[in-house]
Order: structure tokens, then C-alpha cells, then sequence
């Protein structure tokens, strides 16, 4: 298959000034006529995308040209030596047809469409690319009694009853946009309504589009809305800039929703809650991703990308933003510890891993291999490193600079740099490296205590063993010190170390850190200080540094950054849990040191504490970051050692646990706020310990019978889960006779199952890939069976005799063939078998090569696992 190479680019040789696009909708062959107006900007013939089309003519300012086409199976071209002229392109497509979810699709009945990153070439011929803006009319023409909504970009101009029970609808977008941001949705749905007033204001209509079964589940998602389009203008002075924003839930949907001008589409989950269907997390979820797409109004529609190698740009900010806006609207803390959880358990084993790529990746084969953790989680991380270096006045100078010089273009990574700089008149171009080197930096700090000057020096060295002629990141290090009783220290850098520090407050500094080895020097430093390093996990780095078990007590229970109080405990358990695996794979025996449980205690047991930080920081390490540390996983081990302090803090914690759980009790109605969150966040926590000793089953099982909310019921049916607790499978069976019509909760059942790890784990999956539920042709469903069983069930995947990969892997070959997209999603778990034993290896690959050997295997999944072979 074709690589594309960003080096390559060039820019288009046509514009295209407008576009009407006409939609005669059919299941098995919908009509398009698309009706360009074209403008030559360099020498050269016409090339038009186009994929799965079946061309019915084409006309050149009123002359039919078809016969003069070229046609192959990447597209259409055309030689001309005009410079201005009218193209009308007809084709057939067929969306019934259409299982890979991208173009024009069905769902549930509905017409749909996904055309980023490059779908739109699969409904028309068309210059598919980003910098190639237009004004898009549409017009839709469809049976009334089947699609009683027809929906498209921009402002609906125009709307009629037609003969044969058809009627139309005609939608005029006025800003100039690219193709991946148009959407078209026709069928049966309902809405609910509100609006906004923006602060000029202007009304707003806003509608949420659901199957009718589900518009009782919108209000969430509604709110949602409205606080995210406040939020943008208070914080960044973002405006909202149609005269109606609309949002359609569907159930088959690749990922998770699409910000098309003025109609974004998302998948269900993202959309649909209820107190007694949807999690904490999934209230959360849905929050985050509402705001997401609607940020992207400015932030990737407003100002786009110049071509797909710069998806970063859109993604990695938006996804700061988003990061933002939750922190805003719930607790920063919290938030930020999901984030660096987040990053550190799927981001960093894919940078270390055979596709790891920078930011800004170099080339590509399928586009949609590239919408990665990378991409969008440590981009955010690069977006926010502007901020913590700049600060926030900062920060939004170079945003305001940034729409001022690029609002409706299609632009680069290094314009946005450019307007941060320029805004602060300040040089950022060493930021450049952190976009086109991959792998995760290593941070190496020692630190000296002169006690005869009173100075304490750390010493710095940055480096990235992977990454070939390794060049220094601007590396901002947030950094304080304690002393030996916990109390902050003021920092006083020396002179020659001033110049790198940054005073935020008297006991918080910034560390400017730019070459690969740097020293910085504090005076008056009366004793040798605990520093506590890398506050706010300022950048995407493995920080190594010598703390003593006291040092990391210390910090867990002192320090002035909660995330490095949550990072100081963590390190704590998960050396618990290494030594445990030590001690399994030598046969010794290893007693729980009183350090980790007195910190554990003491933290349980302060009830001024965040409710929330306490869950967190006392719930373990998760088996997959455990992996991470070891060059060879051994899968049983960590998975026995992960289980052994489970136990030891269940046991040595069992009456403050008790304590925590009652304190945490709230039986009044359910909320999505901060403080009910973190009730329940620490309730399960402690619910979850207790459910490890067999004699607190009758507690776990009457959590579930209250049914008071999805939170907890889900939290309850876990716990009987993992510990075969004796009620656990008749739990199992109500839950599903009671959801059994409700396709996401239906999910978390086969997630649930999914996650198990037991010595069945693999023959379960086999039952549930049978079940009349299960379907490949539904994405969340593929992902809440075989993505939750691949990724999170090591002791059912990696099982010795290479059945997990065996089921996983036929499956795969089966998807390929409807979904690719999805298909290729599904073998990331399999390019990590570089991190097992010899015999494991040997069977990931050979699954690896017989995925990748199939007659007929998609790009997107021969992308995937011939990188993963080489
Ligand atoms: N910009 C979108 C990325 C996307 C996508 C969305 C739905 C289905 C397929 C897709 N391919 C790429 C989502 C976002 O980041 O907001
Ligand atoms: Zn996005």
C-alpha cells in the first residue's frame, strides 16, 4: 500500500469556492449530485478522491465529459485548461451496504454520516483534504415516513413536501469548511430543545437528536452543552457562531463523536444518562466529550489543519481544553490524576511500543491508525507544557494571537507556536522537539546537600534511550522541598541558577530545564531536604529519582501538590507489589511493611482529606502500569502479587474501611456534583477492599440489591465478580433480565465478564462471542467484549496456551472484512509481544502474520501488524 510522507505536501492545484451537494436517499443506492465551482490554482490536471463510487456521469460547465474520466480505484481525473468552471459529478452509493461506518451509513434505520478523517470520498468525488475550504449547500430528499428529521450543516433555508411521500430539506452552511466536517442524518428521531444566550446576546437553538426510546436520557448531555459553551467564552472568549448547534446520538459509531460544523454525531454512550443506567465516569465521559467537539468549533473547525500530520494541532488542543473544562467543573486534582493515570497506562507502553510515532507523525499508510493516544493525550500534554510555561495570561494571549492571524485557514504545529511566541514575545522554538521525536523522555534527578554552604543542588539529565540522536525538550520541571517534618522549605535559587527558576510562590518554582544535563542550586537551606519533583506531573517524562520509603511517606502525607501526595503513595504500593513479585518468582515469602499500611491509615482515617484524592491514592497501581516497569511481564506473577496486597490492606485496614464505607453513605437522590462523586468514588474504593475478605459478601450483595444507581450497582456486581462472591452469578442474571433492552448497559455486562480474570476467562469469552447480544457489526460491543478482554484481561489473554490470542485473533480476520477501522484498533494488544516470555512471543506473532497473511486484509490492519513484525 501507498505511504504518504508529510514531506510530500503540496498544496492543492484547484480551490473549490462552493459546493451543492443534493441527496436523493435510498438504502441501496442514494443518489449524489455534487456541483462544484472550481478555480485553478497551479498547473496540472484535476484529481478527485473518491472510493467504493459508482460514477453515473460527470458534465464540465454543461457538457457531459464522463467518457474523458479517468477512473481508478483511489479516484477520478480529468485534464482541462480552464481555469474557472462548473463540475457536476452524479453517483450511487449504497449506505445499507456500508459496515465500516464511514461515508454515508445506516443505523438503527437512520442515515448517517462519518467523514473525517478521509470518509468523504466514499459519498462523492471530491478534493478530500483539509486545507481545501468551501461553502457547503445540501440538499436532502427523502420517504417522509421513515425520516421525519433530515439534518445537515449550517441553517436549514428551505424545506417541502414532494410527490411519492418524499419531502426535502435544503441546509446552507456559510462558513467555508473542509469536507471532513460535513454531515448529513436522515431518519425517525426525536429531539429535545433549549437555548442559549451568548454573552453578545444572540439566541441559540439547541437540539439533541435520539432514538425516541431514549429521549428520556438527554438532560445530561443538554447541561452539558450549556456549561461548555459558557465555559468557552468565560475562560477563552470563544463565541458560538451559528444561529443553532445540533447534536444526533447513534449506536454504531467508530469512535467517540464527530465535531461537524453545527452537527456533531456521537456515539450513544457519549449522549445518553440516567441515574440508574450510567456511571460517575460515564456522567463525566459525556461531559468531557460534549465539551470536546463543541471546542473544536474554534479549535479544528474555526482554525483547521493544513493536512493530516498535523492532527495535533486540533486534537492535542482540544483535548487541553477539554482536560480544562473538567478540571473547572469538578476538582483540578482529581482530574489531573485521571489524566497522568490515563497517559501513563495506554499512552506510554504505545511509545515504547512498535508504533510509536511523534505527535506530529512523518507519514502514514491509513489515516485513521493515527487518531492515537499519541495524537491526542501526550499532544495535550506538549499543548499544556505552553501553558505551565507561559501561565495562563499567557496562554490565552497566544490563543487570542493565534485566531486573529489564522481564523479560516487550514494551518500547522508550527503557526500555533509561532502565535505563543510572538504573543509573549519569547523564543519557543526548542518546543519543536517535542513534536517529531517519539518515546517517553527519561528524567534523571540526584540531588546533593552541601551542609557546610547550606545549598542543595539537583542535577538534571534528560534523555530517550529509543530515539536515535536524541536532541534536549524544554522541560519544565514543577518542584518544591520539604524538610524533615514535613514543612514546606522557601526557595532561594543562587545566582546562576536564577535565570532557570521560576518562582510561582515562595515554596513552588518552575524548573526551565533546556539541555540534557542542567544543575540548579537553592540556598539557605538549613537541612537535607525531601524535593518533591515534577508538581502537576508538569511534563509527559518517567521522573527517576532515589526516594527512601520514609522520603515517599513523607510526601504522600505532606506535600503542598496532590499529585505528587497521590504519585508518592503509588510509588509506595507498587514497590509493595514488585518486591511481591520478586519474592513469587524466588519462592520466598514477603511480609506487608507497617510503613505503607500506617501511611494507608492515616490517610483513611483523616476525614478532612478529598474524598475523592483518598480512593484514588489508595487504590492500587493498574496491573497494566505494573507491566510497564518490566522489560519481561510476567503476566501470573503480578497478577498474584497485585491480588496479595489487595488482601494485606483489606485485612490490616478492615475496620477503617468499614469506618470510610459508612461515612460515605448517601441515601438521598443521586447528583452529579463533586462532593457525591467523591462519596461514592471512596465508598467503593473501600467497598471493593472489603469485598476481598469472604466474610463481607452479604454487604457487597445488599449494595447491589438497593439498586440505588449505576455507580454503585456496577461497583457492587464487580466486586461478587472478581471474588466469585456466591451470589455473583444470579447478580449476574438480574442485571441482565432487568437491561437487557438497553444496549450500553447491556455493554458494561459484557465488560464485566470480560474483565474477569479467572482460569475461565477464555472459555467465558467463548460463550459470550455466542450470545444473541453479541454482534461485530456494533463497535462499542466489539469493544466491550474483545477490546475490555485483550487489553485488561492479562490472565485470559496471555493465557499460556495461546487460546486468548486464538479467539481474539480469528476474530480480528472476521471484523477486517466489515469494520477496519475497529479491526485495527483491536491489535494493539498483540504489538506489545515484545514485553513476554519467549513462548508467548511466539504465539502473539504467529497470530500477528496469520492476521496479516488473510487474502483481502484492509490497509488499516496491514499497517498495523506488518509495523508490529518488522
Ligand atoms: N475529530 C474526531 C476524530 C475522528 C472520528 C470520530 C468519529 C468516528 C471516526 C473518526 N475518525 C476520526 C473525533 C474527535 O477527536 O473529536
Ligand atoms: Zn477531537
Amino acid at each position: 500500500p501507498k505511504v504518504n510522507y508529510l514531506s510530500d505536501y503540496q498544496p492543492p492545484n484547484f480551490a473549490i469556492g462552493s459546493v451543492y451537494l443534493e441527496f436523493d436517499l435510498q438504502p441501496l443506492a442514494t443518489r449524489v449530485t455534487n456541483r462544484m465551482l472550481l478555480t485553478r490554482m497551479a498547473a496540472g490536471a484535476l484529481h478527485l478522491d473518491g472510493e467504493n463510487l459508482q460514477l453515473i456521469s460527470v458534465t464540465l460547465d454543461g457538457l457531459e465529459v464522463t467518457n474523458q474520466c479517468l477512473i481508478d480505484e483511489n479516484g477520478l481525473q480529468l485534464m482541462t485548461d480552464k481555469d474557472q468552471f462548473e463540475l457536476v459529478v452524479v453517483t450511487e452509493i449504497a449506505p445499507q451496504s456500508n459496515t465500516a461506518l464511514e461515508g454515508l451509513y445506516r443505523t438503527s434505520n437512520n442515515y448517517c454520516t462519518q467523514c473525517e478523517a478521509e470518509g468523504f470520498r466514499k459519498i462523492t468525488y471530491y478534493l478530500d483534504r483539509p486545507d481545501v475550504l468551501s461553502v457547503f449547500t445540501t440538499k436532502i430528499i427523502a420517504d417522509k415516513s421513515e425520516n421525519r428529521y433530515l439534518l445537515a450543516n449550517g441553517n436549514m433555508v428551505e424545506s417541502g413536501d414532494l410527490a411519492d411521500g418524499k419531502h426535502y430539506a435544503v441546509w446552507l452552511d456559510p462558513h467555508k469548511k473542509p469536507c471532513y466536517l460535513f454531515a448529513l442524518v436522515a431518519g425517525n428521531l426525536e429531539k429535545i430543545t433549549d437555548t442559549y444566550t451568548t454573552v453578545e446576546g444572540r439566541e441559540v437553538r439547541l437540539e439533541i437528536f435520539v432514538e425516541p426510546r431514549n429521549i428520556d436520557k438527554c438532560d445530561h448531555a443538554m447541561q452539558s452543552l450549556k456549561r461548555s459553551m459558557q465555559w468557552d467564552e468565560q475562560r477563552f472568549g470563544l463565541i458560538y457562531d451559528l444561529d443553532i448547534y445540533m447534536i444526533v446520538a447513534v449506536d454504531d459509531f467508530n469512535m467517540g463523536a464527530m465535531e461537524n460544523k453545527g452537527l456533531n454525531v456521537f456515539n450513544s454512550k457519549f449522549v445518553l444518562a440516567q441515574p440508574a443506567t450510567a456511571t460517575d465516569v460515564d456522567y463525566e465521559g459525556i461531559e468531557a466529550v460534549i465539551g470536546h467537539e463543541y471546542f473544536h468549533n474554534w479549535t479544528g473547525n474555526r482554525v483547521t489543519c493544513r493536512d493530516w500530520f498535523q492532527l495535533t494541532l486540533k486534537e492535542g488542543l482540544t483535548v487541553f481544553r477539554d482536560q480544562e473544562f473538567t478540571a473547572d467543573m469538578l476538582s483540578p486534582s482529581v482530574k489531573r490524576i485521571e489524566d497522568v493515570k490515563r497517559l501513563r497506562s495506554n499512552q506510554f507502553p504505545e511509545d515504547a511500543g512498535p508504533m510509536a510515532h511523534p505527535i506530529q507523525p512523518q507519514s502514514y499508510i491509513e489515516m485513521n491508525n493515527f487518531y492515537t493516544m499519541t495524537v491526542y493525550e501526550k499532544g495535550a500534554e506538549v499543548v499544556r507544557l505552553y501553558h505551565t510555561l507561559l501561565g495562563e495570561s499567557g496562554f490565552q494571549k497566544g490563543m487570542q494571537l493565534y485566531f486573529a492571524r489564522h481564523d479560516g485557514q487550514a494551518v500547522t504545529v508550527q503557526d500555533f507556536r509561532q502565535a505563543m511566541a510572538d504573543a509573549n514575545a519569547v523564543d519557543l522554538a526548542q518546543m519543536h522537539n517535542w513534536y517529531v521525536q517519539s518515546g517517553t523522555p527519561h528524567l534523571q534527578v540526584t540531588a546533593e546537600y552541601y551542609p557546610e554552604t547550606k545549598t542543595f543542588t539537583l542535577t538534571c539529565k534528560q534523555s530517550q534511550p529509543q530515539t536515535k540522536d536524541f536532541v534536549p525538550l524544554l522541560l519544565p520541571i514543577g518542584f518544591g522541598m520539604l524538610d524533615q517534618h514535613g514543612q514546606p522549605l522557601i526557595l532561594e535559587p543562587t545566582f546562576e541558577s536564577a535565570a532557570h527558576v521560576e518562582l510561582r510562590s515562595n515554596t513552588h518554582a518552575i524548573l526551565r530545564m533546556t539541555q540534557l544535563e542542567q544543575k540548579f542550586t537553592f540556598m539557605d537551606v538549613s537541612s537535607p531536604p525531601v524535593p518533591s519533583l515534577l508538581r502537576g506531573f508538569s511534563a509527559p517524562v518517567k521522573l527517576h529519582f532515589e526516594y527512601s520509603n520514609a522520603d515517599l511517606a513523607l510526601l504522600a502525607a505532606a506535600d503542598e501538590d496532590s499529585f505528587v501526595r497521590w504519585e508518592a503513595m503509588q510509588t509506595l504500593l507498587l514497590r509493595t507489589i514488585q518486591s511481591k513479585v520478586s519474592a513469587l518468582q524466588s519462592g520466598s515469602e514477603l511480609a506487608l511493611s507497617n510503613e505503607v499500611l500506617d501511611v494507608a491509615k492515616a490517610l483513611l482515617e483523616d476525614e478532612q482529606l478529598d474524598a475523592a484524592l483518598v480512593a484514588m491514592t489508595l487504590s492500587l497501581p493498574e496491573l497494566g502500569y505494573i507491566g510497564e516497569q518490566y522489560q519481561e511481564v510476567d503476566v501470573d506473577a503480578i497478577y498474584q502479587a497485585h491480588h496479595w496486597l489487595e488482601s494485606q490492606l483489606a485485612h490490616g485496614l478492615q475496620s477503617q474501611w468499614l469506618a470510610a464505607y459508612q461515612r460515605c453513605q448517601n441515601n438521598g437522590p443521586y447528583q452529579y456534583d463533586k462532593i457525591q462523586i467523591a462519596q461514592r468514588m471512596l465508598k467503593n474504593v473501600a467497598l471493593s477492599y472489603l469485598g476481598a475478605l469472604p466474610e463481607n459478601q452479604a454487604l457487597v450483595a445488599s449494595q447491589y440489591q438497593l439498586q440505588q444507581n449505576m455507580t454503585d450497582v456496577l461497583a457492587a456486581l464487580r466486586i461478587m465478580l472478581v471474588h466469585q462472591h456466591a451470589a455473583a452469578q444470579d447478580a449476574m442474571q438480574d442485571f441482565y433480565q432487568r437491561w437487557q433492552e438497553d444496549n450500553l448497559v447491556v455493554d458494561k455486562w459484557f465488560a464485566l465478564q470480560a474483565q474477569t480474570q479467572n482460569a475461565q476467562a477464555v472459555e467465558t469469552l467463548a460463550v459470550l462471542l455466542q450470545h444473541s447480544d453479541f454482534s461485530l457489526k456494533n463497535p462499542n460491543r466489539v469493544r466491550s467484549l474483545l477490546g475490555v478482554f485483550s487489553r485488561l484481561n492479562l490472565v485470559g489473554f496471555h493465557r499460556a496456551d495461546g487460546k486468548g490470542y486464538q479467539m481474539v485473533s480469528e476474530q480480528i480476520c472476521l471484523l477486517d472484512a466489515l469494520n477496519p477501522q475497529i479491526a485495527a484498533r483491536l491489535l494493539a494488544p498483540f504489538t506489545h509481544w515484545k514485553r513476554y516470555d519467549v513462548k508467548r512471543q511466539s504465539l502473539m506473532r504467529a497470530a500477528l502474520q496469520e492476521i496479516l497473511q488473510r487474502e483481502g486484509v484492509s490497509k488499516d490492519v496491514y499497517e498495523i501488524a506488518s509495523k508490529s513484525l518488522a
